[in-house]
C-alpha cells in the first residue's frame, strides 16, 4: 500500500484545478478562465487497490499585496509542507520567463521532496516552445522529473499517476476509500456560486466577491441553501445583481443545477448581495469569511 500528499503549485490558470479535479475523477474544485480562480489549499483524494494519494491543489501564485492575497501565500506554503512530492504545473501554450516567477525563486528551492514538472495544455502548444520550455526548467531543476499532459483531454492522466505513485513510499490510507475531499459540501456549495459570478461578470467583479453559505437545510425533498454574496462596492453590488436582477438569477440558476448534481436532490437556491468595503484588505473580515489561518 502506497499513500502519500502530493502539492499542485503553478501559476495562475496553469490548470491545476482541472487536473486535480480530473485526478479525483469528481468536482471538487472550481476552474475558471478567469485568473485567481482557486483561494484556499484543497485537498482532493485518489484511491485506487494498492494506494491513496492526496492531491493539495493550491492558488496561482502571486505577490502580495492584499490580505486575501497573504492569505493565498499561506495557502501554497503551507501545502508545500512536509509534502512527500510536489507537482510544479505549467501552461505550455505560453512562453514564460522563469526568472520572474516567484515560486521558482522562492518556493520551490527549500523543497526537498521529489519535483515532478508537468507541463500542461499540451493540446495547445507545439514542438518549439515545448522544447524552449523543458530545456529552461531542466538548467533550473536538473533533477526533476518532466511530463506532458492534457488536464481537459484527460491526456497522459495515467503516466502522471504511475510516476507519482514510484515515488511514494509504504504507507496506510489516510481517509476513508469513499471520501474525495478535506472540504465540507458547503465550502463545495459557496464555491460553485463563485464560480457562477466568475464565469458571468468580469473585471473586478469576480474578484471582489466571496460566498458564504448562511443555512443548509434539508426539507423533506429539497435542500434549502441560503447564500451571502459580499462585493467590495455599490457599483459591484449593482453589476452583479443586474438589469431587473437578471445577473443574479442567472447565476443562482446556474449553481443550483450544478450543486443539484452534486447532491443529488431538488435544490432551492437563495442568494444575498451586501456590499462590505474593503474586505479583502481586513484581517477581520477574512476570518469571519473562513479565509484564516
Ligand atoms: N486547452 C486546455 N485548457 C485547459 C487545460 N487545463 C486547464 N485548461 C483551462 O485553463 C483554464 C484555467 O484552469 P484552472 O484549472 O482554473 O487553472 P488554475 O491553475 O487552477 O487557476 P487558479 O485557480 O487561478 O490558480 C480553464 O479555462 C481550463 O478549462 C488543458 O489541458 N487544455
Ligand atoms: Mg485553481
Amino acid at each position: 500500500m502506497k499513500s502519500g500528499f502530493v502539492a499542485i503549485v503553478g501559476k495562475t490558470n496553469a490548470g491545476k484545478s482541472t487536473l486535480i479535479n480530473a485526478l479525483v475523477n469528481e468536482k471538487i474544485s472550481i476552474a475558471t478562465p478567469k485568473v485567481q480562480t482557486t483561494r484556499d489549499a484543497i485537498q482532493g483524494i485518489y484511491n485506487d487497490e494498492d494506494s491513496q494519494i492526496i492531491f493539495i491543489d493550491t492558488p496561482g501564485v502571486l505577490r502580495s499585496r492584499r490580505q486575501l492575497d497573504r492569505y493565498m501565500n499561506q495557502q501554497i506554503r503551507g501545502a508545500l509542507e512536509g509534502v512527500d512530492a510536489v507537482i510544479l504545473l505549467v501552461d505550455a501554450s505560453k512562453g514564460f520567463n522563469a526568472s520572474e516567477d516567484p515560486l521558482i525563486k522562492d518556493r520551490l528551492k527549500d523543497v526537498e521532496a521529489p519535483l515532478f514538472i508537468v507541463f500542461n495544455k499540451i493540446d495547445l502548444t507545439n514542438i518549439n516552445l515545448m522544447e524552449k520550455l523543458k530545456k529552461e526548467y531542466a538548467s533550473i531543476f536538473p533533477e526533476a522529473k518532466m511530463l506532458e499532459i492534457s488536464a481537459l483531454d484527460g491526456f497522459n492522466l495515467d503516466g502522471l499517476l504511475n510516476e507519482v505513485k514510484s515515488t511514494l513510499k509504504d504507507g496506510v490510507r489516510y481517509y476513508d476509500q469513499n471520501v474525495k475531499s478535506d472540504h465540507p459540501l458547503s465550502f463545495l456549495i459557496g464555491e460553485i456560486i463563485r464560480e457562477k459570478i466568475l464565469t458571468y461578470t468580469h473585471e473586478e467583479v469576480p474578484h471582489s466577491s466571496a460566498v458564504f453559505i448562511e443555512r443548509m437545510k434539508k426539507v423533506n425533498d429539497t435542500l434549502k441553501i441560503e447564500a451571502l454574496i459580499i462585493v467590495e462596492r455599490d457599483t459591484h453590488k449593482g453589476i452583479l445583481i443586474g438589469k431587473g436582477g437578471q445577473m443574479i438569477k442567472k447565476i443562482g440558476e446556474e449553481a443550483r443545477k450544478d450543486i443539484e448534481k452534486i447532491v443529488k436532490t431538488k435544490v432551492l437556491l437563495t442568494t444575498y448581495v451586501k456590499v462590505a468595503k474593503k474586505w479583502r484588505d481586513s484581517e477581520q473580515f477574512l476570518k469571519e469569511l473562513g479565509y484564516k489561518r
